[in-house]
């Protein structure tokens, strides 16, 4: 079914969300979600019968140009300050700060999937985007059912090679973190950049649980699960196209630092981030795409 006037499935409906940032709705048998325009920022997830899955902070801000604090980020053309200078500010690149384009939306039996776009013409002029002056086409696809699946397609539509730094950063609500633990990393390698100015490089042992600021970039291509014992659940992180998983929780220092982020918010959320940066950075050649998808799964 799909109503003619919008061209959008009776499931979907894009509306005003906080701070009057547009926003996409979707509400089927199967699922429930959201995602901002601004950033093409899923917002909400929430299976039949399950507990919301994506966390977001009670004082993320919503306006135009700003981060929200939740969700799943898309950082893009560069993760944190980038790897060389002059890239930020902003950190994490601008495709999370600008306007997505919603170009498609489909129901398949309750499963919706919504298909967004940013290329170099919509952030031409932006500040932001001055200190990466590529042509390029991101489309991101994000189907809400009994699973959520998102994936970022990055087309060099430029007639230069470019390299680009991608991280889905996404913020899974847990009930306490320090019951918490992300299984599927033992033996990985990892930068600690909790350890100062110059990460270290360390090995995982065992699984990852947490006792403090925790903020590792993993060399890993495989799918983990993030076992939330206090709540009995878990969610499993299966992966494509993506040679880093970065975890990430702030704990109480930088939490309280934060102002888009509640002091007695950290508990209840851990960052399980999809991703591509520092070596493993993506170079295309013109006319190459690459695709980086991660799909979220919810087990009792
Ligand atoms: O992915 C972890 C991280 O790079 C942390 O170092 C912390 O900066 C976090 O991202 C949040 O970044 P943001 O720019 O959203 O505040």
């Amino acid at each position: 079914m799909s109503n003619a006037a919008t061209d959008l499935p009776d499931s979907v409906t894009l509306a005003e969300g906080e701070g009057g940032l547009p926003v996409v709705r979707v509400a089927t048998a199967v699922a429930t979600g959201e995602v901002y325009l601004q950033g093409a920022q899923v917002t909400a997830w929430t299976p039949a019968g399950s507990d919301p899955v994506i966390w977001v902070s009670g004082a993320a801000r919503f306006a135009v140009g700003e981060a929200i604090r939740g969700g799943i980020p898309i950082c893009f053309p560069w993760f944190g300050a980038g790897r060389e200078p002059g890239l930020a500010p902003p950190a994490h690149g601008f495709a999370r700060l600008v306007g997505w384009r919603l170009i498609d939306a489909t129901d398949d039996a309750g499963a919706v999937t919504l298909t967004l776009r940013l290329t170099d013409a919509d952030v031409a002029g932006l500040p932001a985007a001055a200190a990466w002056p590529h042509p390029f086409t991101a489309t991101y696809r994000v189907t809400f059912g009994r699973e959520l699946a998102v994936a970022l397609t990055v087309e060099n539509t430029g007639d230069a090679g470019v390299s680009f730094e991608e991280a889905l950063h996404t913020y899974l609500a847990v009930s306490d973190v320090r019951a918490t633990a992300v299984v599927g990393l033992n033996g990985a390698p990892y930068l600690d950049k909790t350890a100062g100015a110059t990460p270290e490089r360390m090995t995982q042992r065992g699984d990852v649980t947490f006792g403090g600021e925790t903020d590792r970039v993993y060399g890993s291509v495989g799918s983990v699960v993030v076992r939330d014992d206090a709540a009995g659940r878990s969610v499993g992180v299966t992966k494509e196209g993506s040679a880093n998983t970065v975890v990430w929780n702030p704990w109480v220092e930088k939490a309280a630092a934060m102002a888009d982020f509640g002091d007695d918010e950290w508990p209840m959320m851990v960052c399980v981030e999809t991703a591509n940066v520092l070596d493993d950075a993506v170079v295309l050649a013109p006319g190459e795409r690459h695709t980086m998808t991660a799909r979220y799964t919810v087990t009792r």
